[in-house]
Formats: C-alpha cells, structure tokens, sequence
C-alpha cells in the first residue's frame, strides 16, 4: 500500500510527543497491518513493510493497530509506541497476561440483531470493555428487515447507556458506509465485536469494499500453513481502518471496575449517596439505588445486570492477580536455581 500520509493512518500528537529528536530524523512510524508469528506487516508512509522484531519485543507485545518505530533499511522494529486505546481480554487466567485483541482504536461497533441474538446483559459486557480502554462504543442492530418493530429494539438498546448511539440497518441492503460515515473517516480506526451471527462479516466486506472473511484464509493458503494471527487491519473505502480481529466473541471482563461503572452511569453516580459506602444495593438503609428504582427512575434489571457483571469482574481481577503472583513467584525460583547452579 503506498501514498499514505501518517494523518492518513491515524498519526497524531499524542504518538508524535513520543518520539526523541534522534528518533525523529534516524527512524520511521509505521502502524502495524498483520501480526505473524515471527514477524509483523506494517503501513508507512513509504510503503508496506516487513518486519522482523527487535531482540526484546516479541510478537505478543505488538498489535494489529499499535504505532511502532523502524529501521526500514533493515526492516527492523525498534519499539511499540504507547498506545492511546487496547482492547484487551482476560483470558490468560495461568500467566495473568492480558491478551492484546486491537491497538489505537477510536471505535467499536458493538454488534447484534433485532431477533432473539439480541441481548443486553452481552451487550452491556462489550460496553463495559469498551468504555474501560476509552473506545467509544456504537451499538449496530442488523436484520432490522427481519422484524416487525426495529423501533422496540432501538430504544432497548438506548437504554443500555446515556448518550449512546444506536445504528439500526438491514446489513445486507441498506448503504453501510453511508450509515457508518461518522465513525469511519480518514485516519479513523474501529472494529467490530459482537456474536456469530450477526452480521459483522457483512458489514466489514460493505465498509472494506472487500470479502474480510476469505482474506485472512488466503493468507493462509498462500504460505501452506497458518502463519498469521487471523488478525489484520484493513482499509475502509471512506479512508478509515478495520481492525478485523476472530477474538472478538465471547470475551470476558477483568479489571474493568471503571468500564462497569460507566457502563451503568445512572447507577453507578447514584450509588454514591447510599448511606453506607459498601452499600450493596439490597436491603440496606439508605439505599440510593434501591430509592431509586421505587421511584421508577432506575431499571431493576439494569441493577440485577450491574451486580452481575460486577462480581464476574471482581472474581476474574482477584483470579488474574493470583496468578500474576504465582508466576512472578515462580519466575523469582526459576531465576534463583539459575544463580544456585550458577556458583
Ligand atoms: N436479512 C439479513 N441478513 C443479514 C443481515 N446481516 C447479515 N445477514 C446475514 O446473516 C448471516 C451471517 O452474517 P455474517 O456477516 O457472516 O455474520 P458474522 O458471523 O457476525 O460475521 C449471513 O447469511 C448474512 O448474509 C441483515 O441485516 N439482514
Ligand atoms: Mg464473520
């Protein structure tokens, strides 16, 4: 891919400010396209290229989206450039490693149908995610055309949230890009996340103007094995990036506590002024929320999914941190049988 501008990638201040002067005049930003397992594709703006990783970095510290430095005479990857968004998932619950799905996005589209997929405690999950690494979240609904009343489904999914956008759309004939203009422009980055099913495949073929699905399997074929992650970013016709990623289904929440709370503002701030500070919201005195839900101002269903997600958060964080001990432990023994031998 040639005559991208960085603005054109995504560049801005933020990754600017990241760079020394040396930096500046030796290397070049490139953002990364495709994760292999032992090298990476990046976009810059002199090209695609080829890199193979710096003594140091591994594959699994860089991520499709993440801005990176390189040496482009060497095809080198100096260093990952912090990110300003990363979508994570916690499911390395032995190591306490959190799984990089996409870095730098602006935008997520959390996707489901107006049919019986439609779900908000699932939906309130990908919400959660989303607020905690400050990505904002657009809800898609598909197959408005297989339902009488796409309205009904419209104001539930509002519901899930304060100023919250929905998209309703028949992915299959409505004008996509057209709908989704406000979110995929130039140096724009999003990705989709939502059930099997749904439409995501749909969508991101009517915004790349391309089949994402037989992409990624191509890229197999071509080199006879699974080299890649299945993982890539790809450009949308309005001059944005999809980040198309197979890890975005069924993901759990860990270490999302703020994400959570923003998800459920209107329970979240109220939850503020119970009498007791670790008020769960039940039979207490004082009860804000429960106040709150007499008075027809709250959802009960809302607080039921709130507390849910909640203790699933909480277990999964105390999990993740327990495991993060017991390697780090199990790291110090390693290193201090080392050093034994060593002698
Ligand atoms: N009627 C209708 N079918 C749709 C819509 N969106 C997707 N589909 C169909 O639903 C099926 C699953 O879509 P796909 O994009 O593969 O979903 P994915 O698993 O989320 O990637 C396919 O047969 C699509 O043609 C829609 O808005 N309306
Ligand atoms: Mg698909």
């Amino acid at each position: 891919m040639t005559d991208l501008t960085r603005d054109a990638l995504g560049w801005s201040p933020y990754y600017m400010t990241q760079l020394d002067l040396d930096e500046l005049e030796t290397l070049t930003p490139a953002r990364i396209a495709t994760v292999h397992r032992d090298r990476v594709v990046g976009f810059s703006e002199i090209g695609t290229l080829e890199l193979t990783l710096d003594p140091g970095i591994t594959t699994a510290a860089v991520g499709v989206g993440d801005w990176v430095l390189c040496a482009p005479d060497q095809h080198r990857l100096v260093r990952v450039l912090e990110r300003q968004t990363e979508l994570t998932r916690g499911t390395e619950y032995h190591t306490g490693e959190k799984q990089l799905i996409a870095a730098n996005l602006d935008t997520l589209f959390v996707t489901s149908s107006c049919n019986n997929d439609f779900n908000p405690a699932r939906l309130e999950r990908y919400l959660a995610l989303a607020h905690d690494a400050m990505i904002t979240p657009v809800i898609l609904l598909t197959k408005a055309d297989q339902t009488d009343d796409p309205d009904s489904f419209v104001e539930q999914a509002r519901a899930l949230g304060r100023d919250l956008e929905v998209v309703v759309m028949d992915a299959k004939t409505d004008d996509v890009p057209a709908l989704l203009a406000a979110w995929c422009g130039k140096g724009q980055t999003v990705a989709l996340a939502g059930s099997s099913g749904v439409g995501k495949t749909t969508i991101a073929n009517a915004l790349t103007g391309g089949d994402a699905a037989t992409r990624a399997i191509r890229e197999d074929d071509a080199r006879g094995r699974h080299t890649t992650t299945g993982r890539s970013m790809l450009r949308m016709q309005s001059g944005g990036w999809l980040i198309d990623t197979p890890g975005m289904r069924g993901l759990g929440v860990a270490e999302v506590a703020y994400g959570i709370d923003a998800t459920f503002p209107e329970i979240s701030e109220l939850a503020e002024t119970c009498k007791f500070r670790d008020c769960e919201h039940e039979t207490e005195p004082g009860c804000a929320v429960q106040a709150a839900i007499r008075a027809g101002a709250v959802d009960a269903e809302r607080l039921k999914r709130f507390k849910k997600l909640k203790r699933e958060n909480q277990y999964a964080t105390e999990t993740i941190a327990q495991a993060r001990d017991r390697s780090r432990n199990l790291g110090k023994m390693y290193r201090s049988a080392i050093k034994k031998k060593d002698r």
